[in-house]
This record gives C-alpha cells, structure tokens and sequence, in this order.
C-alpha cells in the first residue's frame, strides 16, 4: 500500500460490529473517534433500531433468535465480508468468547478484536487458564492445577488435603454454571458424578477440578489491556461484588478498601503474565478477594460491559485502545502514565420485575436519561424503543463518577432519581433502595450481600 492510498478516504479500515444494544453503540463511539468506518449486523428484532443510523452501514444477519443471527458463525462472517470489514468486534455475550468464531474470522482474513483463537481455547479451559496462571505466579485459590483423575480414592485424597468445604467445577464452565459446593467426604462421590455429567452436557467437556471453597469472598477483577509489541498494561481494579445469581447489578472502581499496594502487586504479575503468553487485547483476571488475599479464577477475554468504570478513572478510551491494538498499534503510553483518580459506580439497569427479577420485555413509552457533572449513560434506549424478549433484559448502564466514594454515591443517587423510563418495568428503584444500605454505603460487601440484603427486606415487609 502506498502512502497517497492509505491517506485516501475510500482506504478507511472498516470494523463490523458483531453484537447489538448499548455496546454496539458504544463500539460505533469508539470507531468514530478513530475515523473508522463502522458497520453493523442486526437481526430481524433489531432492524430499525435507533443505533443502527450511527453506523455507516448496516445488514440483517437473521431472526431474533440469537441462535439464528447473533450467534450465527456463518451468516455474521457473511455479512462482515459483504460489508467490506477489515475487522469484526464481538463485543460481549455472544460470539465474543467463541475460540470457533475468532477461527473463522482468521480463516475468512479478517481481524477479531481480540485474543487469538489459540489463546481463547486455552483461556476458555479454566484448568488450563488456572495453570498458566500458577506458572506466572499469579495467586489462585488452593487445589491442584490439574483436572481431577477418575479414581474415587485419589479424588478423596486431594479434598482431604485442600480441606472441606471444596468446590467441584467443569473445567469447559465458568460464569457460574457447572459447580458444585461439597462440604464432607460423605458427599463428595455424588457430587462429583453429577458434576461430570452437567459438564458434558453444557459443555461438551467432562473435565473437573477442585478448589477450596471460599465462603465469603469479593469479586474483583483487574482490567489488562496488552499490545502485540510487547506491552501489556494493567488499568487499575473493579470491585462486582454487589450481583445476583451471577448477574452484576452494581460496579465500582476502584474496590473499596484494599491495600493499594497488594492491588499494585496483582495487576503489575496479571500484566507480566499477559506478556508471558502473547495476549493481545482487552482482558479481565478475575479474583475472590478474601481476608486480605487475592485468589485468581477466571480470566475474560472480552471487553466487559463494566468497563467504563475503569474508563472514568484511568480517562482512558479502552473501546478505541482495545482496536487499535487489534490493527497492530502498540499502546501509546506506559504504565506509568496509567493513573487512576477518583471513583466510578456504575448501575446496571434492567428492564425486568422488580419483585421477580422476571424481564418485562415491551415498548418504551418514555425515556429521559439523567446528565450533569460526572454522569455518563450508556444506553441505546430512547423513547420509542422496543425491548425484546429474546435477548438479555440489560437497557443502560448509569456510571457516577467523583473524586471520592462519596462523591460518587452521592451523583449515582441522583442520577437515579431522575432517570424516568415508562412502559417496561425496571430495577431503578432497587438501585436507588441499595445506593442508600449502609453496608454498601460502607463498602467491601461480600459476594452474597445482595441476597442477604433480599432476604431482610423481604422480612421487613412481611
Ligand atoms: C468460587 C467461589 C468460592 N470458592 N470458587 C462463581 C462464578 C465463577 N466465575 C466462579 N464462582 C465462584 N467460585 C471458590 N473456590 C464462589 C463463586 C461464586 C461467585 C464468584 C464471583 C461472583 C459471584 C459469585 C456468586 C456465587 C459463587
């Protein structure tokens, strides 16, 4: 390619968006800002959504069934070359975690934004993952860094040694699905039977491992962002503790009261392991975070839909680095010149019932998104829009940000309070209800706070 080429318009990489909703717009933003062309794929549900004319093109991909369009290997590489894309972001959820589809993208010469297929299979093997990450001294929760042998003895052994309570999990699991708590010997057979058998059946894979349970740990997570010259940077900490059923309800960065200097010492081996195995992209390495260690368990290999809290405190565009280095850029600055100032809380809203956590799919009749000072929306609701059943009920995210925890509680507050949505039913009063607990308010709830937080208001009430 020529200079005079590559500085011509009609030469413009193109990015197709492979997802829907507030991160499809999100990734358009990004896309904008580097003068990229930007496409998208939608499907039957999603055609004239408001998002779509951000983009500079758009095509139907299928029926709503995520099955038939978003998760579509085929029909999303098809279109992707019909419009011409350079690179395909996968966002979240979906494809995005898919080693089969960064395989095919590969094979179709495009660009994923995001790992290698080789290095999201081995990610996508917890065992594997725990492994490499034992290897690069990253702290993991006690057990072997091996999947369980078959011999109920030699299965007996390693929980007699880690100590009851253990935790079976399907080595093809993660987000929840596939584990199994086993608090005596007495159990420990059947559990494990019935974990094999769940993890061949979700997952393909009848691999297990065991850990120590933990009983009341945190969930935080360091985002890394590592470039395919050799740089591999951390960008602070998130705290997820406050979820239900595995399903984050509030995000804060950074995670109130933890040593900053053992924080700095995970991120600094979480960005040296990044180096070590030749990781390109955005990733997460998440922790439990219990009496004052670090236990790694997973690592994500996508961008998360609460990264915009490490967004307002780094002041960084992780959307637009996460492409960028993608198309082979390296990062532009080090990890000194990472710095993180103040605190992010940011609200998931949904559009479920508030009582039975139920989606209440339907047409929103009004919208009127709160602003101000340190108020960011992330959204591609508007007045009008119809909520569908098929996908996940998540309709904005409400991020705060302020120069102290306080100050960003205190925003996120408002900011729920005059957010107006009418015609679906949403979780804004639950947010603001939690806003104002005083554990919350304290900060460093556990991972089971929301259910216990459930459970005495249900009380109350009765
Ligand atoms: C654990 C654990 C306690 N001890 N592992 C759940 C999702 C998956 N990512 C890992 N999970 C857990 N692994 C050990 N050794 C407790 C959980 C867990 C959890 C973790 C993070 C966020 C929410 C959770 C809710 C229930 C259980």
């Amino acid at each position: 390619m020529t200079d005079s080429k590559s500085t011509s318009p009609s030469d413009r990489q193109t990015v197709f968006v492979a997802n829907r909703g507030e991160i499809a717009l999100r990734i358009i933003r990004a896309c904008r800002r580097l003068g990229l062309r930007v496409v998208c794929g939608f499907s039957e549900a999603d055609r004239g959504a408001a998002y779509l004319a951000c983009a500079d093109d758009a095509i139907c991909i299928g029926p709503a069934a995520a099955a038939k369009s978003y998760l579509n290997i085929p029909a999303v590489i098809r279109a992707a070359q019909l419009l011409e894309a350079d690179l395909i972001h996968p966002g979240y959820g979906f494809l995005s975690e898919n080693a089969d589809f960064a395989e095919a993208v590969e094979k179709a010469g495009m660009t994923l934004v995001g790992p290698s297929a080789e290095i999201m299979r081995r990610m996508g093997d917890k065992v594997e993952a725990k492994a490499a990450m034992i290897a690069a001294d990253v702290p993991c929760v006690p057990g072997p860094d091996s999947v369980l042998p078959n011999d109920p003895e030699a299965i007996a052994a390693i929980a007699e040694q880690i100590g009851y309570p253990v935790i079976l999990k399907a080595a093809g699991g993660g987000g929840g699905r596939g584990m199994r708590i086993v608090r005596e010997a007495a159990k420990l057979a059947e559990a494990f039977m019935l974990t094999r058998q769940e993890a061949q059946r979700f997952f393909g894979n009848p691999d297990i491992y065991m850990e120590k349970f933990l009983e009341k740990p945190r969930h935080v997570e360091i985002q890394i962002l590592a470039d395919a010259h050799g740089t591999a940077l951390w960008l602070g900490d998130r705290d997820c503790s406050m979820q239900r059923r595995h399903q984050k309800l509030i995000e804060e960065a950074p995670a109130p009261g933890i040593d900053r200097g053992l924080i700095e010492e995970i991120g600094t081996r979480c960005a040296r392991s990044c180096a070590e195995i030749g990781y390109v992209g955005a990733g997460t390495f998440e922790f439990l975070y219990e009496d004052g260690q670090f236990y790694f368990i997973e690592m994500n290999t996508r961008i998360q839909v609460e990264h915009p809290v490490t967004e307002m405190v780094t002041g960084l565009d992780i959307v637009a680095l996460q492409i960028d280095v993608a198309r082979g850029r390296p990062l532009p600055l080090s990890q000194e010149q990472v710095r993180t100032e103040g605190h992010a809380i940011e609200c998931r809203i949904n559009a479920e019932d508030p009582e039975s956590f139920a989606p209440s799919p339907g047409r929103v009749s009004k919208m009127h998104a709160p602003g101000g000072p340190g108020v960011r929306v992330d959204t591609h609701i508007a007045s009008g829009t119809e909520v569908s059943a098929s996908y996940d009920s998540m309709i904005a995210k409400i991020i705060a940000f302020g120069v102290d925890r306080d100050e960003a509680l205190s925003r996120a507050r408002a900011a729920l309070e005059e957010m107006q949505i009418e015609g679906v039913k949403t979780n804004i009063a639950l947010h603001s209800q939690l806003l104002v607990d005083t554990g919350f308010a304290e900060g460093g709830v556990s991972i089971h706070h929301f259910e216990h937080w459930l459970e005495k208001r249900e009380a109350s009430n009765a």
